[in-house]
């Protein structure tokens, strides 16, 4: 499908690059548009692919561009101040040829964090288009106060788009690997998982397996509203076989074999990791996709990663596809699940803000009994001296 992207402070422009860059390395023309909003300058000019003049400074009379420091109210305040900026990247992009509008930002931090949901907002407002967020949230060590921008902004941006698709940095951190290296990986794997799931939606018709291939409209009926996570799993196929295979009289294309090889392809990326780890069960909807060369992939194979995607979920609204890539040695499948609602992580960050309002509280009615008693007792400070 046909998205226009819109990455939100620093964590969402470096992955609005990301995407642009693997659009092209994968043909897959599922961006239209892509545009990077923040606060601070210096991250704007870092990014590489994302067009000079879709580029937006935000908040300059207030910040002059140096980010807002992760204050997330600041954060949503320039938004609201200089949403005009805003829209007018957003009126040079064809709307009536996207899907759907997808905004990217780490949840983390005050630009993206506060921004994207005033944006998300503004655009259903404005635009029939679902408006989609990808949600990057902070690895627990990053410390409180990102965690609370999290916990706040997880709510408000949930409300104001269609549906909140995840990424946890904290399950995809590894150890021994520095911030920014460990950032660029982690990158890669968030547009590859997202990336091939929208890229999907997007093959021509007149494409050899086009009867099965997943259609844009199946990855928006899926994402209806919610939250949403992604598991991905792939293994390696040979694709030498072809004529020489069949020279020695071996069968081309093993029918059985490929059909257990995506049935538990299906369940590895399904049980495996997450972008956003849940109960499985607790998912609304479902969405299956088999990636590979054509002659590797087959209905059957779906069709069973789908029945067994059911009987896991027990969601009868599991929906399942192919999205045919042919230069590639792997065949995998992408398990999109959709309206999950038993997720861990979630309930901490709950706690989490629930915990910080209590003790912004108590410390500010300290603070406030502390000076008091020091304006009365002007005596003890000079015994200080
Ligand atoms: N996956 C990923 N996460 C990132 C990256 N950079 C930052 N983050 C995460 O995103 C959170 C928010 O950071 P930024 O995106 O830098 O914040 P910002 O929106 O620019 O806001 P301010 O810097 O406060 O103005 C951090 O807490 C990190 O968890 C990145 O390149 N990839
Ligand atoms: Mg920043």
């Amino acid at each position: 499908m046909k998205l226009a992207l819109i990455g939100f402070g620093q964590a969402g422009g470096k992955v609005v690059d990301e995407f642009l860059a693997y659009d092209e390395a994968i043909g897959g023309g599922f961006i239209n548009s892509a545009i990077a909003v923040n606060s601070a300058t210096t991250d704007l000019k870092g990014l590489e692919n994302v067009p000079k003049e879709n580029r937006v400074l935000i908040g300059q009379a207030r910040v002059k561009g140096h980010g807002v420091g992760a204050d997330n109210e600041l954060g949503a305040t320039v938004t609201e101040e200089d949403i005009d900026e805003i829209q007018g990247a957003i009126d040079r992009i064809p709307v009536h040829e996207i899907d759907a509008f997808l905004i990217v930002a780490g949840m983390g931090g005050g630009t993206g964090s506060g921004g994207a949901p005033v944006l998300a907002k503004h655009l259903k407002r404005i635009y029939n288009e679902p408006v989609y967020g990808l949600g990057i949230l902070p690895a627990t060590d990053e410390g409180g106060i990102y965690t609370l921008n999290a916990a706040r902004s997880f709510q408000t941006f949930v409300r104001e788009v269609d549906n909140l698709l995840v990424f946890d940095n904290d399950v995809w951190r590894s150890a021994g690997e520095s911030v920014q290296d460990g950032y660029d990986r982690i990158n890669r794997e968030i547009v590859e998982r997202f990336g091939l799931l929208f890229a999907a939606g997007e093959v021509d018709d007149d494409d050899d397996v086009a009867e099965s291939v997943v259609d844009s409209s199946e990855i928006i009926n899926t994402l209806e509203e919610g939250v949403s996570t992604i598991g991905y799993a792939r293994e390696e196929v040979d694709t030498s076989g072809g004529l020489l295979s069949s020279f020695r009289g071996e069968e081309e294309f093993d029918e059985g074999q490929a059909t257990n090889r995506m049935t538990s392809l299906v369940r590895k990326a399904t049980l495996g990791r997450l972008t956003l780890p849940c109960d499985v069960s607790s998912a609304d909807r479902g969405l299956v996709v088999a990636t590979g060369p054509a002659e590797h992939l087959n209905r059957k194979g779906v069709e069973r990663g789908r029945q067994w995607l059911e009987d896991e979920t027990g969601s009868m609204e599991i929906r399942g596809g192919d999205y045919p890539l042919s230069d590639r040695d792997e065949v995998g499948a992408i398990v999109l699940l959709s309206g999950v609602t038993d997720v861990p992580r979630v309930d901490q960050l709950q706690e989490v803000a629930i915990e910080a309002q209590e003790t912004t509280e108590s410390v500010r009615a300290n603070a406030q009994d502390e000076f008091a008693s020091l304006m009365d007792t002007g005596g003890e400070l000079d015994a200080l001296f």
